[in-house]
This record gives C-alpha cells, structure tokens and sequence, in this order.
C-alpha cells in the first residue's frame, strides 16, 4: 500500500518525515524511488507520471499538491481513479495574506506612491475609507470566500460571483452567467480565485474586463490561461484600468522581454500568492486515507463533468 510523491524533491523529503511520524505504517516513497510500482494505491503529484495507467497500475487515488488541478490530463487519469484536489489550511492563509495586500496596495494608492517616491514627489491623495472600495471577487471556493471574509473584517464593500447560489454573511453574492454584468459594474477591485476549467479559460478578456468601472484594478491568483493578456495591456494603456498585479502568467515563467515585466501599471509575482504547507497538507492527506479506507468520500473530491 505504497503511498508515492511525486513533486517539488525537498518538499517530498519533508512529507516523507512527516509521514514517518504520523503515519510509520504507510510505506512512503519519492518519485523517481517507487519501489514496486505495483504496490502504488496513492499518489500526491503535481505532475502525474505519463502514461498514469500504465506506470501505476494499481492506483486507488489521485492527490493534487496544490488546490488547483488543471495541470492534469484527465484523458491519462483512469475514470475509477478519484482525484482529489489540496484543501488545507496553510494553502488558504497564504492566499488571504496575498490578496488582502494586493487590495491594500491598490486602495491606500502605495503604488502611485511608489511612483511619486521615484520623483521625490510629496504630494497627498485622500485617505478613502475602506468602505467606499468596492471588492469583488470571482470564485466562491475554498479560497475566495476565505479571502472575502478577511476583507470584510477589513470594512471593505465585497461581493462574490460563482457558479451556484452562494449566501455568505456580508458579501453580496451572484451567481452565473446571468448575474456577471451586474457584479462587474459594482467592482472596483476584481480579484480572480476560479480554478481554469473550459468555462473560464480566456475569460478574462476586453469583454469582461471593460464592464468593469473606468479605473477598476485587476488581482489575478488564479491561473494565467484565465487572462487575454493583450486585452489587459490595452485596457490599461487606455486608462481604462488603473492597476493589474499578477501572479500568474502565461507562459510561467514570463519571458524577460514580455511587457508586463516593465509596465508602470503592473506588478508581477512569480506564481507565488500561496503554496501547499507540508505540515497542515500531510494532516489533509492522512485524513482522507482515512475516509477511502472507511469508503466515506474524500475532502476535496473532483467533479470531474464540472472540471474542478
Ligand atoms: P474551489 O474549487 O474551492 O472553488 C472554485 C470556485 O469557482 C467555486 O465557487 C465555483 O463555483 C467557482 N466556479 C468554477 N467555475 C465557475 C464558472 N464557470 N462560473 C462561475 N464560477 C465558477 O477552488 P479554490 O478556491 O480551492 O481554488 C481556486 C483556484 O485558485 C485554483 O483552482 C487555482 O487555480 C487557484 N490557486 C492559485 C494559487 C496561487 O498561488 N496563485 C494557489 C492556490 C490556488 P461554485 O461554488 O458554484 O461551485
Ligand atoms: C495551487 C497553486 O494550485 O499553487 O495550489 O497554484
């Protein structure tokens, strides 16, 4: 009942003391050392091995080490293999530190402010009150309604758009296609937190982003496929949009010549908003050994018909 890591290497040797401590009767390998490849019945990957079927022919489960699994080839995942995205809270308090920054930098103007430093410039800007900035966030999931309960505490005005109905204590939700005009025209501050899935690749373009208010500002913390990316840059450029900070890109990494790197309106992290923490992700993981052993679904369970 081997229990396989295939990942980040250093991140795998973390996992594998943890697991020795907390779980010494689960036979715990790191990828490229499977043992028997037989004996494999769970895999956490961020990058399952080709030919999944075949390397690993007696799998039972799938784990992303990350909460988003688009990077996987469902089409090489067998259909009777449940995969099972992260939900942990490490992943989560990351996200809600990234975003609740970025949202700060935008509305107390810390970027304007940045510019006006570079020309020793001493010029004030009204304090708005938090209240008066308008956050909206797209995704209602793990992280986006984690993150709008932060900002709420904060006194920001906060909405939320998902796919089904969602009532979460002060924050206007909405909900579907139907419901997305409204809640850009009410955005000051979009925040991207949906998983990249047929439905929302590329849905970040001229389209959508020009419904937004002239001078709303782009968060992007969910995948760079999410994004036109030339859309942005000319609505920028047309002061349509005020600010983008971006922490995914299309490609990853953004090559050194790409004009995000030097456009005064952007700012770019490297895929970093949040990360797995081995710690609390080994706890998540054990628990739902747990429940496929006791044959209780598992916490974090893809659909596989809706993409995430
Ligand atoms: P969840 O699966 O918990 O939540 C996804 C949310 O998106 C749900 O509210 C869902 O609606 C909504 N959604 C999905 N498809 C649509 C659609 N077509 N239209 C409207 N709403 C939709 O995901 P998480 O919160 O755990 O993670 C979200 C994403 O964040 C990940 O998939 C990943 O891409 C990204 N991420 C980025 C990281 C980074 O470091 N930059 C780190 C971790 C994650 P409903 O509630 O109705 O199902
Ligand atoms: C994730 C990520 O999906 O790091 O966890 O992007």
């Amino acid at each position: 009942m081997t229990f396989l890591y295939k990942a980040d290497p250093a991140r795998g040797a973390v996992w594998a003391e943890l697991f020795a401590e907390r779980a010494p009767d689960v036979p715990f390998k790191v990828w490229p050392d499977l043992g028997d490849p037989k004996q494999v019945r769970y895999l956490a990957a961020w990058q399952p091995p080709a030919d999944l079927a075949r390397t690993l022919p007696n799998l039972e489960v799938l784990f992303s080490t990350g909460a988003g699994i688009d990077q996987f080839d469902f089409a090489a995942i067998p259909a009777h293999v449940p995969v099972v995205r992260m939900v942990e809270p490490g992943i989560v308090e990351g996200m809600v530190e990234y975003v609740t920054h970025a949202v700060l930098t935008i509305h107390r103007d810390f970027l304007d402010y940045a510019h006006q430093q570079r020309d020793a410039a001493w010029r004030e800007m009204p304090v708005r009150p938090a209240a008066s900035c308008r956050v909206g966030v797209l995704g209602l999931g793990m992280l986006g309604q984690a993150v709008l309960e932060r900002l709420r505490a904060f006194g920001y005005n906060c909405a939320g758009w998902s796919r089904s109905e969602h009532a979460i204590d002060g924050v206007q939700c909405y909900a579907g296609e139907g419901a997305l005009d409204a809640f850009l025209a009410r955005t000051d501050v979009l925040v991207c937190l949906l998983p990249l899935t047929p439905a929302t690749h590329h849905m970040l373009d001229a389209r959508l982003l020009g419904k937004l208010p002239r001078g709303a500002s782009l968060i992007q913390t969910g995948r760079g496929a999410h994004l036109v990316q030339d859309d942005l840059l000319r609505l920028l450029d047309a002061g349509h949009l005020r600010y983008a900070l971006l922490d995914v890109t299309t490609p990853e990494p953004l090559p050194a010549d790409h004009p995000f790197w030097r456009h005064p309106r952007v700012r770019i992290t490297p895929h970093v908003a949040s990360a797995t923490r081995p710690e609390t992700a080994v706890e998540a993981v054990l628990e739902n050994l747990r429940r496929h052993r006791l044959g209780q679904p598992m916490i974090g369970e893809v659909d596989r018909s809706r993409g995430y």
